[in-house]
């Protein structure tokens, strides 16, 4: 009697270390750092040199729409038009890829702001939140 209560008791603590070790061992690697989770490209958190400059001309466009920066820089953004834009990262409308480019934010006409800092290299989009389906105020960042 005593012999199959001990065995049952290793049975049961085998199988209860069988479930946590399938539990544990699903987490992938995850992304560690405060701030920036599930962000493709972190935020430094604080204004950079600028290494590229994006206007939004009289026409409602930006120009380049494509700019390339070192990593740890910032992006300068230039309101040239007569609208009010709000520039924020990609996907609209979480804005969650590039945290950076959120600190653009609302831009008025004749103003001039800078991104955050970015992190690491990849690639950023950001648009217009409030235009987000026009394709002339969309472009990419990319950090290299
Ligand atoms: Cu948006």
């Amino acid at each position: 009697m005593r012999g199959v209560k001990a065995w049952l008791r290793v049975a049961v603590g085998v199988s209860t270390m069988a479930l946590l070790g399938a539990c544990g061992g699903g987490s992938p690697t995850s992304p560690s750092g405060g701030g920036g989770s599930g962000a493709r490209v972190t935020s430094t958190g604080t204004v950079g040199a600028s290494g590229a400059t994006i206007t939004i001309g009289a026409n409602g466009a930006v120009s380049p729409s494509q700019v390339t920066i070192a990593v740890g820089q910032s992006v300068t953004f230039v309101n040239s038009s007569t609208s009010v834009h709000d520039m924020e990262s990609d996907p609209h409308p979480d804005h969650t890829n590039c945290p950076s480019i959120n600190n653009i934010n609302i831009l008025s006409p004749g103003q001039t702001k800078l991104t955050f800092g970015f992190a690491g290299t990849g690639s950023c989009g950001f648009h217009d939140h409030n235009n987000p389906d026009t394709a002339a105020l969309k472009g990419t960042i990319v950090i290299q």
